[in-house]
C-alpha cells in the first residue's frame, strides 16, 4: 500500500470524519482482493441457498457453523445476500491482507496500534437496497471500544448510480442547530437520536438528516476510504445492472482490547438483535 504522509491523512480524518486515499492499493493487491472477494461472495451465496434448501434460516446457520461466514439476506429479497461478515475468521487470505497491509496502514494514520473489531461485505445486488442515514457508533456502542476507524474498499467501482456511500462532514454544525436531537456526547462527538424499530431502525431522525450536506464519494478498488464511527453516512439503492460490492473493515484501538471474537460470538447468538441491523436493508424476521 502506498501512503505518502500518514500524519496529514490522520489530521484530515480527525477534521472531517473521513478521508479518501486515491490509488493507495497496488495493482497486485487489487487483483488478489478481487479474487478473494469473489470466493467469499460465492461462499456467502452458497450458505444462504443451503440454509434455505434445508428449511432453515441464515440465523440458524450462523449459530451452528461458527467457523463460516455470517450471511444476512436483503429485506426486500430473502434469497439475495445483503451482507456477509466474519471474513477474517473464515478466509485465511483475507486475514493475511488485514494483518499485513490494512492494520499497519491504519495504525500509521492514527499514530497508535489498531486491532480488528469487525468486518463485512455489502453486496448491493442490482436493485439492492439503500442504507439510511446513520452513525456507526449507534450500533458499536454496545461493545467496549469507544473509537473506531473503518476502511472501505470498493471491490466494484462505486458510483452514484450504483449507490456509493455519501458522508456528511458538517454534522457538528447540525449538532449545534439541533441540540434537542443529540442523544449523547462522546468526547465532543454527538450521537444523534435515531428511529427505533421498523424498516428505518437506526436512521438518524429526519429533522437532522434532512439538514446535513451529503457528499457522494465515488471510488475505485485501488482507493481506500477511511472513516470514523461518528461521521453520518448513507447510500442509495443500486440502480445499475451490476452488483456493487464493498468491503468494510472496522478497527479499534489496541489500547481498548481485542473484541472481534466476542463481537461475532454475540452476533451468532443474537442474529436478529436490532443492534446488528442499524440503518441496514437486511431481513429482520426469523
Ligand atoms: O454499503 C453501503 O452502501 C453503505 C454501508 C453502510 O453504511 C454500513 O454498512 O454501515
Amino acid at each position: 500500500m502506498r501512503l505518502k504522509d500518514a500524519t496529514d491523512v490522520g489530521r484530515s480524518l480527525s477534521r472531517c470524519g473521513y478521508v479518501v486515499l486515491r490509488d493507495c492499493l497496488a495493482g497486485e493487491a487489487v487483483r488478489d482482493l478481487q479474487t478473494v472477494s469473489g470466493e467469499m461472495s460465492a461462499a456467502a451465496g452458497t450458505i444462504l441457498a443451503e440454509a434455505q434448501r434445508c428449511g432453515g434460516t441464515a440465523a440458524t446457520h450462523a449459530s451452528s457453523r461458527v467457523s463460516e461466514l455470517i450471511v444476512v439476506p436483503e429485506s426486500a429479497a430473502a434469497s439475495r445476500v445483503c451482507r456477509y461478515e466474519f471474513m477474517y475468521g473464515a478466509n485465511p487470505r483475507f486475514r493475511e491482507f488485514v494483518d499485513a497491509t490494512l492494520i499497519p496502514l491504519v495504525s500509521r494514520v492514527t499514530g497508535e496500534p489498531m486491532v480488528l473489531f469487525k468486518d463485512k461485505t455489502n453486496e448491493k445486488a442490482p436493485g439492492g437496497g439503500a442504507f439510511g442515514p446513520h452513525q456507526d457508533f449507534a450500533a458499536y456502542r454496545f461493545f467496549p471500544p469507544r473509537s473506531h476507524v473503518t476502511a472501505l474498499i470498493s471491490i466494484d467501482a462505486a458510483q452514484i448510480a450504483n449507490g456509493c456511500v455519501q458522508f456528511a462532514e458538517d454534522y457538528q454544525r447540525a449538532a449545534q442547530q439541533w441540540p434537542q436531537h443529540i442523544e449523547s456526547d462522546h468526547g465532543g462527538k454527538p450521537l444523534f437520536a435515531t428511529i427505533a424499530g421498523g424498516p428505518a431502525h437506526g436512521d438518524i431522525v429526519p429533522e437532522v438528516a434532512g439538514t446535513l450536506s451529503w457528499v457522494p464519494v465515488e471510488s475505485q478498488c485501488s482507493d481506500l476510504v477511511l472513516f470514523d464511527s461518528f461521521v453520518p453516512h448513507r447510500s442509495g439503492a443500486n440502480a445499475s445492472s451490476a452488483a456493487r460490492r464493498a468491503i468494510f473493515v472496522t478497527l479499534s484501538r489496541a489500547a481498548e482490547g481485542r473484541h472481534y471474537e466476542a463481537y461475532y460470538a454475540e452476533k451468532r447468538r443474537n442474529y436478529h438483535d436490532p443492534k446488528f441491523h442499524v440503518a441496514t436493508p437486511t431481513w429482520r424476521l426469523p
